[in-house]
């Protein structure tokens, strides 16, 4: 039976590849980091909290002498670093707290390896952030870098420092830029789940108003579920590597919120521009979506659209669900929440 490690596993991604991996029969040792309130509603949503092989271990990435542990204690082979402070605008308020657990923690899971067992494949979680502002379109491996915000930053650091042990030390450390993936499992801070939930608040009136900050930023969203199957088939392959995972379709942060109302029936009209534009629900003249200038970034990454073909080419891995498909599952399951009073 094989063994895997997964750090992260409270979070989106982290739920999904421990769901993949149950059922392909691995024994998944899910990290997750001492809050004084631990929250696993993504597994729990999913149904995999009490499965045999899954084993909860408590772990913080940024400290060594657990990383070294957890490898001797589970006896892992594969550890896929799916751990971060992932949340990009948060990232300008904590650049200190993100280049530890961003950057560094990485470094200290591919030091464990290094130090217990070279053998061990390693997933690094690389982000389709490092091409930040963009210097070819669409997006591919060898596009060159140039991030925009410190999450940005600390996630090429460690994206290099994977390449590095590949080659230094023939560690077998891939690493997946993988563009934006969304599901009902995203966390609301983000921008497609924020505005899923606000759009499932409006409709059962609980929500006036959506506020949102820069809504030409153009994002190339795909689903989590099938993104987490690319992580997987990546450390199968023969050798480590870099792949792009991506839809090769942009959108509009404006284009997903009037998305999202037409899957509640509601038909947007924009008015205004920049800091005074509006959403409006076109049959009652009521204003529905308002942009508040807090929300804005002070780097912004205005435009990712990546091409999945070397994927697609070695791994066989492409993207099924379009964005239409993708925006009315999270609307639905945000209007069954909230119908529940769900807190999450
Ligand atoms: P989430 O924010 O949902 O999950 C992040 C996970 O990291 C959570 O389980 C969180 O725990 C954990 N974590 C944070 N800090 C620490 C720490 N110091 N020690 C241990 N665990 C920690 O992210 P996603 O699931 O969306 O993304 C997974 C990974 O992929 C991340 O590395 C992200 O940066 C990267 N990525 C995500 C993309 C996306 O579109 N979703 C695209 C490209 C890359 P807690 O619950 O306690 O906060
Ligand atoms: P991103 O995702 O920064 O791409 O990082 P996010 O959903 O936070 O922002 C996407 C775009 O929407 C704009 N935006 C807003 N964003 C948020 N969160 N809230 C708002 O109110 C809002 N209004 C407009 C943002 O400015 C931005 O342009 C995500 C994370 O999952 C990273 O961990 C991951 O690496 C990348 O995707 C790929």
């Amino acid at each position: 039976m094989k063994k895997a490690i997964i750090t992260g596993i409270s979070g989106q991604d982290g739920a999904y590849l421990a769901q993949l991996l149950l059922d392909k029969g691995y024994t998944v040792y899910g990290t997750y980091r001492r809050t004084s309130s631990v929250n696993f509603w993504r597994i729990d949503e999913l149904g995999i909290q009490d499965h045999p092989n899954l084993h909860l271990v408590e772990y913080d990435l940024t400290d060594l002498s657990t990383s070294i542990r957890l490898l001797q204690d589970t006896g892992a082979t594969e550890v896929y670093n799916l751990a971060a402070q992932s949340f990009v605008g948060v990232s300008f308020d904590q650049p200190v707290t993100t280049g530890h657990i961003t950057a560094m923690g990485p470094l200290n899971l591919l030091e464990a390896i290094r130090i217990v067992n070279p053998k061990v494949r390693f997933y690094q979680a690389s982000t389709s952030e490092m091409f930040g502002k963009v210097q070819a379109i669409p997006q591919v491996e060898s596009t060159p870098f140039y991030p925009r915000s410190p999450y940005g930053v600390a996630k090429l650091y460690a994206h290099w420092m994977t390449v590095n042990y590949r080659e230094s030390y023939g560690i077998f450390g891939t690493s997946g830029i993988l563009f934006n993936h969304e599901s009902p499992l995203r966390g609301r801070e983000f921008v497609t789940r924020k505005i899923t939930d606000s759009v499932a608040k409006i409709k059962l009136r609980k929500q006036d108003v959506l506020e949102l900050g820069n809504l030409d930023a153009k994002r190339d969203w795909g689903f989590a579920k099938e993104y987490v199957e690319g992580m997987w088939s990546m450390l199968q392959a023969d050798t480590p590597d870099t792949y792009v995972l991506a839809t090769n379709r942009t959108e509009t942060v404006r284009d997903f919120v009037t998305m999202a109302f037409k899957a509640i029936d509601v038909e947007l009209a924009w008015k205004g521009e920049a800091e005074q534009e509006v959403g409006v629900n076109a049959a009652t003249g009521k204003t529905v979506v308002r942009v508040n200038p807090k929300y804005y970034r002070p780097a912004e990454v205005d435009l990712l659209i990546g091409n999945p073909e070397k994927a697609s080419r070695e791994l066989g891995w492409k993207p099924e669900t379009t964005l239409e498909e993708l925006c009315d599952m999270m609307v639905k399951a945000d209007l069954r929440r909230n119908d529940k009073g769900a807190s999450f």
